[in-house]
């Protein structure tokens, strides 16, 4: 174990809480135990926390969520969950992706016309670009980029470098940066959280699966307006031997990373 710690050769270096240099090599893998359907290997060093449409369209009331007629609150429980997950992965340096639906001001971006002004569409006022006064008084456009509803939520807002993805469709890979910035940061394991999981969660977690990477869905680090959906979803993913992939709670990671990274002290 040391002689692994000490090679610095092909590793990212990890601060921790105590100022301790950590580091995990290339290729350091861990066993999660309890996740669905089965084990499964992480290697450390080439995974990251993705986390999905944290931003007050959908979690704050005055948003898109709440106009549409749902009941935001059924969101938070997963607040304090993925807080202690970016903490963690903060200081031990795992890499952390932020994704925000967002709009230009016009809604060229937006690629479903029909969700906007055809058949699909929401009544007028609760558009995509429509106003909205969310609960603290701030007016803004609903999922226009740069307005208050694609902010993230403050208890999970992106620091310094973590990269952030603008994205107009419902996978964080459609039409995004993300696959090449992920292959330039060597990574191939996901851990994805976020709103909502039938929706957003979902659909990036399959196109993700379908670009190659391993993906692990947090079952109390997602949540959907509907929780029969979010149950569904999660039990799909790691349906016939994990066909999208694996599904685990946000304490079983952070206790077996730290058990990890413990013994490299
Ligand atoms: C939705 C999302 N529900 N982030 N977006 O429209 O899941």
């Amino acid at each position: 174990m040391n002689k692994i710690c000490n090679n610095i050769k092909n590793t990212r270096q990890f601060f921790l809480l105590n100022s301790r240099i950590h580091t995990f090599q290339n290729k350091d893998y861990i066993t999660l135990q309890n996740t669905k359907p089965k084990p499964m290997k992480m290697p450390l060093y080439n995974t990251a926390l993705l986390l999905i449409d944290m931003q007050h369209d959908f979690l704050t009331k005055g948003g898109f969520g709440d106009i549409l007629g749902n009941d935001v609150t059924k969101l938070h429980h997963i607040i304090p969950n993925l807080q202690n997950l970016l903490n963690f992965s903060r200081n031990n340096g795992l890499e952390v992706i932020h994704t925000i639906e967002s709009h230009d001001s016009i809604c060229n971006t937006h690629i479903h016309r029909s969700k906007l002004i055809g058949d699909r569409a929401p009544p007028l006022g609760k558009r995509i670009g429509d106003i909205t006064t969310y609960e603290n008084g701030t007016k803004g456009r609903i999922l226009i980029k740069d307005y208050y509803g694609c902010q993230i939520i403050p208890q999970l807002t992106p620091i310094n470098n973590e990269y952030i993805v603008n994205k107009t469709g419902k996978s964080a890979f459609y039409k995004t940066n993300l696959d090449n910035y992920l292959k330039k940061k060597n990574i191939s394991h996901l851990i994805i959280g976020g709103v909502t999981t039938e929706v957003c969660v979902q659909t990036t977690s399959r196109d993700a699966n379908d670009h190659g990477y391993e993906i692990c869905v947090l079952e109390d680090g997602c949540a959907s307006y509907f929780p029969e959906y979010h149950k569904m979803t999660c039990n799909m993913i790691a349906s016939q031997g994990g066909i999208v992939g694996w599904t685990t709670n946000t304490s079983n990671l952070t206790n077996i990373l730290s058990r990890r990274i413990n013994l490299c002290y």
